[in-house]
């Protein structure tokens, strides 16, 4: 079945919900913009703007009981996953009613009761892990999947090519995502790597592999529901290149003068926002005031946990000693 075809299978409830959650994501970014511009986000932070679509269409097809691990760019991952948008807010600004209590920041997210398992900003390091967790399902003999996200950067690590050797081999149920973004920091993935396509190094292990357009929700959510649904039934690991652009620098204080202003131009007209919203038009499944109303519903959700993360109080001192150690 071609791509069009298999599109059009979507739901309308679906659709409506993946948009709802990207619209969520970019309200979410903005404002942690806005806060980190005020000096109120501790460090520093990795936006996703323009990335929505892939951690949106991946997650969807996920069930509260899959766990993923995130990267360094972890915002829309999270609450594509399910975290409530009070306690990730909460946690960016260190405060007390934060999803790790504050110690964590942007990048250390943890959130087990949704399936989000804590995630680490090293580069590729969340990838052995991911295929550690599936490992754990497989045993247990349960039917849940594990999903790793991880950047273009991260494929070149020993590590990546060292797990995808054995996820492979011992049929691991877990879905590797790879958000293809074209640059690691700086570099840009020509001046990395001769692959061209990210997917040829998974498939060479041993498992399925696909390129996709990671702008395009439904088809990152036709690709990952086809992976997770053979994770699930025993049958493997499958990896999924999803090719996306960063509308911004690498963190707040990357001007990306490296880019060049024409293909910024030209991934800025294939905004994952608009290319849904245009679908969802397109199919009459709401007309503009409903995507309009949908948006508000969604922004005016980011201004309530802005205003819980902002009064949420600072950890106490010694709160810092405490999930260190387990106990006996
Ligand atoms: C092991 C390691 N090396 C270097 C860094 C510094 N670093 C942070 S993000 C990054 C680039 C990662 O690029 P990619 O995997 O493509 O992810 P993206 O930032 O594009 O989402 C680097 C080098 C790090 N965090 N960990
Ligand atoms: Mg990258």
């Amino acid at each position: 079945m071609n791509q069009a075809a298999q599109c059009n299978k979507l739901s309308k409830s679906l659709l409506i919900e993946m948009y709802g959650k990207i619209v969520r994501i970019r309200a979410f970014e903005a404002k942690v913009t806005q806060l980190f511009l005020r000096g109120l986000v501790p460090g520093t932070i990795h936006l996703s703007t323009g990335q929505e679509a892939v951690a949106v269409g991946a997650t969807s097809c996920l069930r509260p009981t899959d766990r993923v691990m995130l990267t360094h760019r972890p915002h829309g991952q999270a609450l594509a996953k399910g975290m409530d948008p009070k306690k990730l807010l909460a946690e960016i600004l260190g405060r007390a009613d934060g999803c790790c209590h504050g110690k964590g920041g942007s990048m250390h997210l943890a959130d087990p009761p949704v399936g989000i398992m804590p995630s680490l900003p090293i580069v590729g390091a969340g990838i052995p892990i991911a295929a550690g967790i599936a490992f754990a399902f497989k045993y247990d003999a349960s039917d849940s999947v594990a999903m790793g996200f991880f950047g273009d950067g991260a494929t070149n690590i020993g590590a990546f090519h060292e797990t995808m050797n054995l996820a492979a081999l011992w049929k691991l149920p877990v879905v590797y995502v790879c958000e293809n973004n074209l640059y690691a920091v700086s570099t840009r993935i020509q001046s990395a790597t001769l692959v061209e396509k990210l997917s040829e190094k998974a498939k060479l292990y041993g498992m399925p592999a696909s390129t996709v357009d990671g702008n395009d929700v439904e088809a990152v959510y036709l690709c990952a529901s086809e992976a997770v649904d053979r994770a699930r039934r025993g049958e493997g690991p499958s990896f999924i290149e999803c090719k996306t652009y960063r509308h911004s620098g690498h963190s707040r204080t990357d001007p990306a003068t490296y880019r060049d202003e024409e293909e910024v131009k030209e991934w800025m007209q294939r905004d994952p926002l608009i290319l849904c919203r245009r679908a969802i038009l397109k199919r009459g499944y709401l007309d503009d005031k409903g995507c309009s109303d949908l948006a508000a519903e969604e922004e005016q959700l980011i201004e309530v946990a802005a205003q819980f993360a902002l009064s949420s109080p600072e950890p106490e001192g010694m709160k810092a000693l405490e999930d260190v150690y387990k106990d006996g």
